[in-house]
Formats: structure tokens, C-alpha cells, sequence
């Protein structure tokens, strides 16, 4: 399978995180990247190739304008007023405060545009973001145009940002606009497959209410699990989307059998959808020893998600989304590659 890679990610580095209790380096860091791509060439798992810059507008049809728009403003503004640093909001519009009133100031419109102070910015920023949009559109057409199967390399990942607002490393859901761009180009239905740690909030939230894209999301249960306010089982989709959005919480611990019988269960909804095109959101956080997961999945576990995946005998897009056991992240991500090819 070919791999779609940008070498532009790596501009979106030195970034701070806050954690419980103490500002640190981010976890979403450029070697992420750099081992899954080194892995794919020692695999020989395919062609690298660059991506194709790609109209903005694929994104807007999952994202709101002003929301997109506002995203290469961020690091212009931020030098304008005078900071310099991690470019981070600190203050949300919540319940109680107004949601509707964009300010001026750039460290308030941070938090305008976004639910947590994870999706922070650096110089390079808006470059990797754009490249990682322009990675999966790019993978996005290898598969329709009758490729098995593509591998977008994306960072920034994507899944946690919504129509209006970043957050958990998240700024453009590259998945999501993959998906919708396979609507666009004339697929009926299309399944996202979200196999990270992570509950795809963004993801779910942008589909919520549709029929024609099914969400399948395997995650760590939100009550005690980042992004804690959503991804819980009783959210089934709305309107005519009721039914297409189905949640799989899962408790801390949950090892290989137990996390395997949601994706059979998940797997088996999916191929009775019976879409066009399955996005998988390829997070391999789920991973043992990854520094902010409780899931106990094992190397030798990852092949066996892509052979399941081979399984629903449908065109599929892998798009990556987290993993920050970054030592391991390219042998899993590249793993539940090859064990899609089935070597
Ligand atoms: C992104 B993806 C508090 C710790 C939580 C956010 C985790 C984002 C994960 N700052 N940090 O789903 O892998
Ligand atoms: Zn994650």
C-alpha cells in the first residue's frame, strides 16, 4: 500500500502541554511521525509519496468557515500582540458565558475556537496542519481512484476537532473530511472505524446527525477518560442519523480479548451498513505502554486489526490519528498495516 507523507509536520514541534498539575513538552511531537515513516520503509510496506495541495474548501464542508478561516490567522496574531512561546488559550466560552461572540484578543479567541488547551501553535503550525490535510485528501484519492487501500501519515491528527473548534492535538478532522470528500465524489456511504484510545469527539459530533456516514468509535470510557464529555454508549446518533453513531466505551486495563470483542461487534455493524469506502481513524494509543493510555494491547495485537479490517473486503483509507509510545508507534501502526496486506 502506498503511503502519503509530508515532510512538513515536523514545523509543528517544541509545543508545551498542560497535564494534571504541571506544564510539559507535548506528547504530540515530531518523531511520532518520523518512526512511523522509518518503519514503512524498513516493512516495505510501499511507495512514500508526497501529497497534492488541496482547496481549503474540502475542508469547509465539515468545518465552519470563520473556524478554518481563523486557523493560519493564529501565529500572525499571536506575534502581532506581542507573545511569544506556545501559542495556547486559557479561558472557554462554557455554560453560563457567551459561545456567540467571537473576541478580539488572540489569547481569547484561542478559546473561542477550541474545548481544551491541547491544540496549541508554534511557527509551524498551520503549515503541518495544512499538509496534514492535503496527506489525507491525497491518500483519500488513491482510493477512489481503485487502490485497495491507502496509508495518510497525518500529523497534526484530527479526530478530537469538531465543525467549530481544535482541541486534543486536534485542529483539522482529516478522517472527517476524507470522508465527506468521498461523498463528495459520489460515494453513497461511507464507515469511519475509530480504533484510537481516544473517543473521536469531533468526528462524531460532525456526523451526528447523518445516515449516510456510520461512526464506529473504540475508546477509553469518557467518565474517566479524556475528552471525558462524550463518547458515552447511550449516544446513538440524532434525527436521521439515529443509529449510525455507536460508541464502544471501554473500561482501564481492557487488554487484547476483551477490546477484540468490540471490534467484532463494531466490525460485524459495519459490513451490515454495507458502505462504499471504510476510513479507519488509526490511533495505536490503545498500545501498553503508551505514557497517557491505559489500554494493554501488544505489538503482535496490531496485525490482527488489519487483518480484520481486510476482512470486511472494502476499499480503505487509514488515516493516522495518535499513539505516543513513540519507541513502539511504528512498529503498531505499520503493523496493522502489513496485517491488512495480510505479511
Ligand atoms: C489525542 B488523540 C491532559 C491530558 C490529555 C489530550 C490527549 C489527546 C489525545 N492535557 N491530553 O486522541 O490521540
Ligand atoms: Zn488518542
Amino acid at each position: 500500500m502506498k503511503t502519503v507523507y509530508s515532510p512538513l509536520h515536523a514545523g509543528h514541534a517544541g509545543q508545551m502541554e498542560l497535564v494534571t498539575s504541571a506544564i510539559v513538552p507535548g506528547f504530540e511531537k515530531p518523531s511520532r511521525a518520523e518512526f512511523i515513516k522509518a518503519r514503512v520503509e524498513s516493512e516495505k510496506l510501499g511507495p512514500i509519496i508526497a501529497p497534492v495541495e488541496h482547496d481549503l474548501a474540502a475542508a469547509k464542508r465539515v468545518h465552519r468557515a470563520d473556524y478554518i478561516d481563523f486557523l493560519p490567522t493564529v501565529w500572525p496574531q499571536w506575534i502581532a500582540e506581542g507573545h511569544a512561546g506556545t501559542a495556547m488559550p486559557f479561558t472557554w466560552p462554557t455554560r453560563g458565558l457567551r459561545g456567540d461572540v467571537p473576541p478580539k484578543r488572540i489569547d481569547a479567541l484561542l478559546g473561542y475556537y477550541s474545548f481544551d488547551g491541547g491544540a496549541t501553535f508554534v511557527e509551524g503550525t498551520w503549515a503541518a496542519i495544512k499538509s496534514s490535510f492535503d496527506v489525507a485528501l491525497t491518500a483519500a484519492g488513491l482510493v477512489k481512484d481503485g487502490e485497495r487501500s491507502a496509508f495518510a501519515l497525518c500529523r497534526p491528527p484530527g479526530h478530537h476537532a469538531g465543525a467549530g473548534f481544535m482541541g486534543g492535538y486536534c485542529y483539522i478532522n482529516n478522517a472527517a473530511v476524507a470522508a465527506q470528500w468521498f461523498r463528495d465524489q459520489g460515494a453513497k456511504r461511507i464507515s469511519i472505524l475509530d480504533v484510537d484510545y481516544h473517543h473521536g469527539n469531533g468526528t462524531q459530533e460532525i456526523f451526528y446527525d447523518r445516515a449516510d456516514v456510520q461512526v464506529l468509535n473504540l475508546h477509553g470510557d469518557p467518565m474517566v477518560e479524556y475528552p471525558f464529555f462524550l463518547g458515552h454508549a447511550d449516544e446513538r446518533g440524532a434525527g436521521a442519523g439515529e443509529g449510525f453513531n455507536l460508541n464502544y466505551p471501554m473500561p482501564f486495563g481492557t487488554g487484547w480479548d476483551a477490546w477484540n470483542v468490540s471490534l467484532e461487534d463494531a466490525c460485524a455493524r459495519l459490513a451490515a451498513y454495507a458502505p462504499d469506502i471504510v476510513v479507519v481513524s488509526l490511533g495505536v494509543d490503545t498500545f501498553e505502554k503508551d505514557p497517557i493510555s491505559q489500554f494493554k494491547l501488544k505489538s503482535l495485537d496490531y496485525p490482527k486489526i488489519g487483518q480484520r479490517i481486510a476482512k470486511l473486503g472494502l476499499p480503505t483509507l487509514f488515516v493516522q490519528e495518535g499513539g505516543y509510545a513513540v519507541e513502539e508507534i511504528g512498529i503498531n501502526a505499520v503493523g496493522v498495516l502489513t496485517g491488512f496486506e495480510d505479511r
